[in-house]
């Protein structure tokens, strides 16, 4: 019997960061049967005036937000991290260690409209809130004591989102934070190994198996990684090595919203709701050192594994082991490149 990796369990390797994946595709070899139950729709207002993220409203500090028109960004008001913190440290031999860390994090409104989420935004407003990514990573990373901007989106009650006005969040701060520092690292290894970015090589021999594409533009890839954790996690890429988004061409800009506007299209049609994840963008630091082998990406981890009710757990063996998937991530991709490409809510009366 031959090893299939369609038909055996069997351990993926993640070489951005060293971590492995369980796959158990036998359990899901069957052809899709479940039932697909729908979440309720809610309706939502243009303008909802108990929102403390819609224009012109107050927010719970007592803030009042301005009458924006496109995007609006402003200091958390529950920041999790802080610049007045005194520098210190705690050390009690090995074993009890900590140190202070600051930081600065922020809210950004999308759209001033509260009914919208980004697969329904016109391209042009995408590009606005690439633009304010833009710059809020080039102003916090200016910081002397700032060295690393993530900038994320909670997407979704299932994901912790506290709201549902299209937002992101951005949280900076002194120290580069684990999981980048353990990309920064694989992708520095290779680098070094191959004189040639990671992921760059990564894209190119996945446009040639095409099995685990999901989305291609003349710019950036949209695919399910071979490692994938959640059922339907994907990695927006861009085809050149680029560090950070300060690196964009105009069109790369524009082809990036392009992208994120499609692949959030398929996400809600998938299961015909609003699709929840938590998704950010990996980037170079931004302490002032040159990071050659940082390679642009954006990843995308939502939850649903079913339907529009039904969530993956990362229980039981995933907390104490490996995390683990029945769906390859090849079926994934399948399913998601098949999906039509106009947004469910457009193409019904
Ligand atoms: P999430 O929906 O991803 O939780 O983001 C909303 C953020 O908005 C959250 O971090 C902040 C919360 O601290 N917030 C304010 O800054 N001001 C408010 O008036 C309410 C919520
Ligand atoms: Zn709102």
């Amino acid at each position: 019997m031959d090893f299939d990796l369609h038909e055996h369990p069997h351990r993926r390797y993640n070489p951005l960061t060293g971590e492995y994946i369980l796959v158990s595709p036998h359990r899901m070899k069957r052809p899709w049967q479940g039932q697909v139950e729908k979440s309720e729709e809610e309706i939502r207002p243009q303008h909802d005036p108990d929102c403390y993220l819609c224009p012109g409203n107050s927010r719970v500090g007592g803030e009042q937000n301005p009458q924006y028109k496109n995007t609006f960004v402003f200091t958390n008001d529950f920041a999790a991290l802080k610049e007045d913190v005194p520098s210190g440290s705690l050390e009690k031999g090995d074993l009890l260690r900590a140190k202070s860390e600051k930081g600065i994090c922020k809210v950004i409104c999308f759209s001033p409209r509260h009914d919208l989420t980004l697969p329904q935004m016109e391209v042009s407003e995408i590009v606005k809130v690439i633009e304010l990514w833009q710059k809020e990573y080039q102003e916090l990373g200016s910081h002397p004591e700032i060295n690393y901007v993530q900038i994320f989106e909670n997407k979704g009650q299932m994901m912790g989102c506290s709201n549902p006005h299209p937002h992101g969040q951005i949280w900076a701060q002194s120290t580069v934070p684990m999981e980048p520092v353990l990309e920064c690292k694989h992708q520095g290894d290779y680098l070094q190994k191959y004189g040639r970015s990671l992921l760059e090589d990564y894209v190119k021999q996945e446009l040639e198996e095409k099995e685990r594409i999901v989305l291609e533009n003349e710019h950036f890839v949209t695919l399910v990684p071979f490692w994938a954790v959640w059922p339907f996690e994907t990695m927006i890429i861009s085809k050149r090595h680029i560090a950070n988004i300060l690196q964009f061409t105009k069109e790369e800009k524009q082809a990036y919203a392009q992208m994120l506007k499609q692949l959030t299209i398929l996400y809600d049609n998938l299961f015909e709701t609003s699709f929840p994840y938590s998704a950010g963008i990996h980037q170079s630091p931004t302490d002032g050192l040159e990071y050659k082998e940082w390679h642009f990406h954006h990843h995308f981890y939502p939850p649903l594994l079913r339907s529009a009710t039904v969530k993956k757990f990362m229980v039981g063996y995933e907390m104490l082991g490996d995390p683990q998937r029945d769906i390859t991530a090849e079926s994934s991709a399948e399913r998601l490149r098949n999906l039509p490409r106009v947004h469910y809510k457009e193409s019904k009366p």
